[in-house]
């Protein structure tokens, strides 16, 4: 059916056809570029039509990592507006961590006014000249999927329309769409779409039969296969298939850098995180939606072993050099691959026998690994600097399945045994920093019946703009509690350089330059600027009930608040 909507101007058009195409959310920062999106919004709430609600946010980084956040728990993509081209390098960083996490968005920035004469919203200050590029898209096309300026509101249909299918299309990923000023402003009286997109996303896949039945047989005659993942949790509803292929086979699921709840943690087949003892003894090696399945340095899977390819796409075509073996590769949607393997797998039949006798192996393995981890955190309860160990083993005490906790370089998750889908959530593999805190936000916009927890390292933590964060928290009422890991230091620099020159001068005279940040920094302060409640934590034996006093403040109180931890 086809709706005909007045409006004034192209930008209400963008706006009305945003709403209907489902975006909830412009997260956006502005400037010049935005004056005929106010003028618009404006018009628009006096007709309570109130979405797609903008939230403004003071930094980029933050802004798109709302975005992200939102997105990471709802499955529903949003947009993001910034200002022109300075707009878009500070954004970049984030759009990083987006792309390789493959989170779909619509990324747009102003564009500075093209013309200089007098048409509305020409050019009429200094930075008009200044800020224009020949290429804008340049500044951000090695990140999305696909760049494009708007020309005229005429396309605006197929435009927004033919990003978000691009975008949301799997593997989905970040599009940027750059939106001139007068084109903006040009008049239009009314806007005719379809009321349904009119194109979509690629339909889910399934490997081809042969496919599945080269991978099935190998796995059938394993001895001894294993499987490897970080992301596969993205879609939550792969998870249930990939328990039932791993209890099946009796196949251990590890973790490479998880950022998801990919596997139950509790589960008697959770492998955890080091791959490096097992992969010399597998002969099947599934890797599903792991991009660095194991440090090639360290350990590589026998000359013998097959690797499977589990994902959207096995070869993770956008990364330039990435030599990890596919024997077979299973291009698909995984949850659907998980299926056709267990099909597969129960019609060709297993070796149940086989396959008890190695889920009691991994069980045991399983127990054991347990035990340790408690009493490596209990060994370091009385530490000063605060372990992190025994911080994030007191954290796991106080969180329970409504929690969600969000890590970028902030708690040592090997101690929280996350279980449910959806409660734990770790930064792209892109590392690009400073995406937690607003990544928390938008969680917390997307489940305000959550409790959500940023836990992030010091020097994460001004990545983040954690100014703006705690400014968004309080303003758009989205109370969170942030850990910050205060080390003072940039530990993971400091690391790499003892790593690289381990008998190097550095080590020698325990002098790292540019790693240092600053311990006595108040971080609290900076929480309570935004009416929320702040605390330095010092003494280990403080750490259960200082987490206590947070928590209430931000589940009963319903204000922000930050535990500074005064760690090592
Ligand atoms: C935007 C960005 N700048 C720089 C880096 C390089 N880098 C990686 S880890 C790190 C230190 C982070 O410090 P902190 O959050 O305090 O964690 P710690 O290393 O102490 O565990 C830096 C600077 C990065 N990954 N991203």
């Amino acid at each position: 059916m086809v709706k005909d909507v007045s409006v004034e101007s192209v930008a209400e058009a963008y706006l009305e056809l945003l709403a209907a195409r489902g975006i909830e959310y412009l997260f956006g920062n502005g400037g010049t570029d935005f004056a005929p999106i106010i003028e618009a919004y404006a018009k628009r709430l006096t007709q309570e039509q109130v979405l797609p609600r903008p939230i403004p946010v003071p930094h980029e980084v933050t802004a798109v990592s709302m975005a992200y956040g939102y997105t990471m728990v709802t499955g529903r993509p949003q947009a993001v507006m910034v200002h022109t081209t300075p707009g878009t390098a500070n954004a970049v960083s984030g759009i990083i961590s987006a792309s390789r996490a493959n989170i779909p968005m619509l990324f747009t920035a102003g564009r500075t006014p093209i013309t200089e004469g007098d048409a509305v919203g020409s050019r009429d200050i200094g930075i008009h000249w200044a800020q224009e590029v020949f290429d804008q898209g340049a500044m951000v096309r090695e990140w999305v999927k696909w760049d494009y300026e708007l020309h005229h509101g005429a396309d605006l249909e197929a435009v927004v329309d033919r990003a978000l299918a691009i975008s949301q299309t799997e593997p989905a990923g970040p599009v940027y769409l750059s939106l001139p000023r007068e084109i903006l402003a040009e008049q239009m009286e009314s806007i005719s779409y379809q009321d349904s997109p009119r194109m979509s996303k690629a339909a889910e896949t399934t490997p081809s039969a042969e496919a599945i039945g080269l991978a099935a047989r190998a796995l059938a005659k394993a001895k001894s296969p294993i499987l490897i993942t970080r992301t596969v949790g993205r879609d939550s509803t792969a998870i249930q298939p990939l328990i039932e292929l791993a209890e099946l086979l009796g196949m251990p699921v590890f973790e490479a850098g998880g950022t998801y709840v990919n596997f139950p943690k509790g589960h008697p087949l959770y492998g955890a995180s080091d791959v490096a003892g097992a992969l010399p003894e597998a002969d099947v090696v599934i890797v599903a939606e792991a991009d660095v399945p194991w440090i090639p340095k360290r350990s590589n899977p026998r000359q013998d072993a097959t690797v499977i390819g589990i994902g959207f796409d096995p070869l993770f075509s956008r990364y330039p050099v990435r030599g990890f073996r596919v024997d077979i590769n299973l291009a698909a949607t995984p949850r659907l691959t998980f299926r056709a393997l267990i099909d597969a797998l129960k019609e060709m039949g297993v070796d149940t026998a086989a396959a008890k006798a190695r889920s009691e192996k991994w069980a045991a393995n399983n127990q054991k690994r347990t035990f340790e981890t408690t009493a490596l955190a209990e060994s370091t309860k009385d530490q000063t600097p605060i372990s992190k160990t025994w911080f994030s083993h007191c954290l796991a005490k106080a969180i329970d399945e409504d929690t969600i906790v969000i890590n970028e370089l902030g708690i040592d998750v090997s101690q929280i045994e996350f279980n449910k889908p959806g409660t734990y959530y770790g930064s792209s593999s892109a590392g690009s920093l400073g995406w937690a805190i607003g990544a928390s936000l938008g969680a917390k916009l997307a489940d305000p019946s959550k409790t959500v927890i940023c836990c992030v390292g010091d020097g994460t933590f001004i990545f983040g703009s954690g100014t703006a964060g705690h400014m968004v928290s309080d303003v758009q009422n989205l109370p969170i509690l942030t850990i910050v890991w205060n080390n003072g230091i940039w530990n993971a620099v400091r690391n790499a350089t003892v790593t690289t020159y381990r008998d190097g001068v550095a080590v020698r005279n325990n002098d790292y330059a540019m790693t240092a940040l600053s311990q006595a920094f108040q971080f609290e302060k900076i929480c309570e600027a935004g009416g929320g409640y702040g605390e330095r934590v010092e003494d280990p034996n403080e750490v259960p009930a200082a987490i206590e006093r947070a928590l209430k403040v931000v589940r009963e109180e319903k204000r922000q608040a930050l535990l500074n931890i005064v760690g090592q």
